[in-house]
């Protein structure tokens, strides 16, 4: 399969699965990747999804090869429109990714390129191998970053920053996008696989619905001025507070306790 779909407890282990080609995309994997993330949405046995690739590599980024996207190597072609690819199958997974109602961790096993690198930067938390690396490949072939790429990079990083790395394409190793604030967090790699789907399996036994409603307050925020950002939280939080999470969380704490949340 294009696309490894496992489960572990209550976390969705996903592993891109185009090995020989560093699981760059191609239609199929999308199609596929955005099914599995719906599917996941959907699925109250899933409290987090884990995201990683086989091999070496984590995405290379969408598949060059493809001839969707492939320039007219000969004279005569004509060129392909490259929106019509990020319009019906981009687009639709990373609105699928963005709107998870669980947490989503990237674990980054290796290079992460072009709209793969788009795709582990809108994962909630990014847990990398220190060998692998995260490269904005887009400027060395014409284009600008895609997949959430400009939406993303001056969020995480700041303006000076982004366009340092969009604009330069250079190879930027774990340690460093970690320094940077880029990621979560860098790890040797014999430990990456445990420790993410330690991190994956934390993440599941929390209050996930709460932790949904922070990514979406947080990005929400960016957008509106203190007195709206203000009552989107108090409008978050009233819905928060009639949830059984907040209850149990509560009662527990009071009780003395271990909460067993299970709202989703
Ligand atoms: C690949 C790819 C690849 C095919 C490695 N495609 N085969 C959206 C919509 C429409 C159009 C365009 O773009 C987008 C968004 C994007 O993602 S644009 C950015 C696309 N990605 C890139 O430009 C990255 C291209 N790849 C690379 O620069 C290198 O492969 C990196 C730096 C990722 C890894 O380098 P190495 O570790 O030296 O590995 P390699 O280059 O030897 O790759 C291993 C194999 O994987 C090789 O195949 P082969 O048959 O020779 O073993 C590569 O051809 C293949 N591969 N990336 N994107």
């Amino acid at each position: 399969a294009l696309l490894k779909i496992e489960q572990e407890g209550a976390v969705r282990l996903l592993t891109l699965n185009r090995p020989q080609a560093l699981n760059a995309f191609t239609t199929a994997l999308l199609v596929q990747l955005r099914d599995a993330l719906e599917l996941a949405a959907r699925d109250a046995s899933v409290r987090c999804v884990l995201i990683t690739g086989a091999g070496r590599g984590f995405c290379a980024g969408q598949d060059l090869s493809d001839p969707l996207i492939k320039p007219p190597m000969a004279a005569g072609e004509a060129p392909k429109d490259i929106g019509h690819l990020l319009n019906n199958y981009y687009i639709p997974m990373a609105l699928s990714l963005r709107a998870m109602p669980v947490p989503v961790i990237a674990a980054v096993n290796g290079v992460a390129a072009g709209a793969g690198a788009s795709l582990a930067l809108g994962c909630d938390l990014v847990l990398a191998a220190e060998s692998a690396s995260f490269i904005q490949a887009f400027s060395k072939i014409g284009l600008i970053p895609d997949c959430g790429g400009t939406w993303l990079l001056p969020r995480l990083v700041g303006r000076a920053k982004a366009l340092e790395l969009a604009l330069l394409g250079d190879k930027l190793p774990a340690a460093e996008a970690q320094r940077i604030g880029l990621i979560y967090r860098a790890l040797p790699d014999a430990e990456l696989a445990a420790e993410a789907m330690a991190l994956a399996q934390k993440l599941a036994s929390m209050p996930v619905k709460a932790l949904a409603a922070t990514r979406q307050a947080l990005d929400d925020a960016l957008l509106l001025d203190f007195e709206a950002a203000l009552r989107n939280e108090a409008l978050l939080q009233s819905r928060l507070g009639f949830a059984g999470d907040y209850q149990e969380g509560t009662r527990a704490f009071l009780e003395k306790r271990k909460p067993s949340f299970t709202d989703r």
